[in-house]
């Protein structure tokens, strides 16, 4: 098994802790290096980490890759309710990611524009629907699964970029607390 992607990215990292110890070889990726591109474009047209390959097949998504890999692992399959919050926080993190490119691309985010504030707008009502979704019990850190490991590195990636404010969120807060110290989230932790 090879996993391609970068020490940074929110959708690689759920899926090194979900390898865990399992023996597979990591290929340093960057989508913003020459280098990284350059091996990227041999066999994912996407240019998009994560990106993996297991005997001859290539799979270029992280929820597709998640799916492989809880049938070859034999992890249990997720919920239906987990793989609908699984792509409320991808629509988050995807948003994010959109408004960091558009900042990046000399575009001003704070302007009143429609594109900017639609993902603004998921942003806050996604976290909103988790928050009560922690509160309410539905999802607890004690679950560690692919989700809530999505969930826990999501939250780290944009603490650790400075996206968004938790303040207001203290359900949230404390799921995340709890998970922090976890062996596989702090060995997976991102470079300062
Ligand atoms: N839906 C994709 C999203 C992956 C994604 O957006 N990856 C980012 C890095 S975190 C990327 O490769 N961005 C480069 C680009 O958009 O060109 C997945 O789940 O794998």
């Amino acid at each position: 098994m090879k996993l391609y992607g970068s020490f940074t990215s929110p959708y690689v990292r759920r899926l090194r802790i979900l390898l865990g110890d399992h023996d597979y070889e990591f290929i340093d990726a960057p989508t913003a290096t020459p280098e990284g591109r350059a091996i990227l474009s041999q066999v994912n047209p996407t240019m998009k980490i994560p990106m993996f390959e297991d005997d001859g097949q290539v799979l270029c998504d992280s929820g597709l890759i998640a799916q492989y890999l809880h049938e070859k692992l034999a992890i249990p399959a997720l919920s239906y309710h987990d793989m609908n919050i699984l792509k409320i926080i991808d629509a988050i993190v995807d948003s994010y990611i959109q408004l960091f490119l558009l900042g990046r691309s000399g575009f001003d985010t704070s302007e009143p524009k429609i594109y900017f504030n639609l993902q603004k707008e998921r942003i806050e009502r996604s976290f909103t629907f988790i928050e009560e979704a922690v509160k309410t019990g539905t999802i607890t850190s004690s679950n560690w699964n692919y989700m809530t490991i999505s969930l826990a590195t999501s939250i780290e990636w944009l603490m650790v970029r400075q996206l968004h404010d938790f303040s207001d969120l203290p359900a949230i807060s404390t799921f995340y607390d709890a998970t922090k110290q976890r062996d596989d989230m702090v060995s997976t932790q991102i470079p300062g």
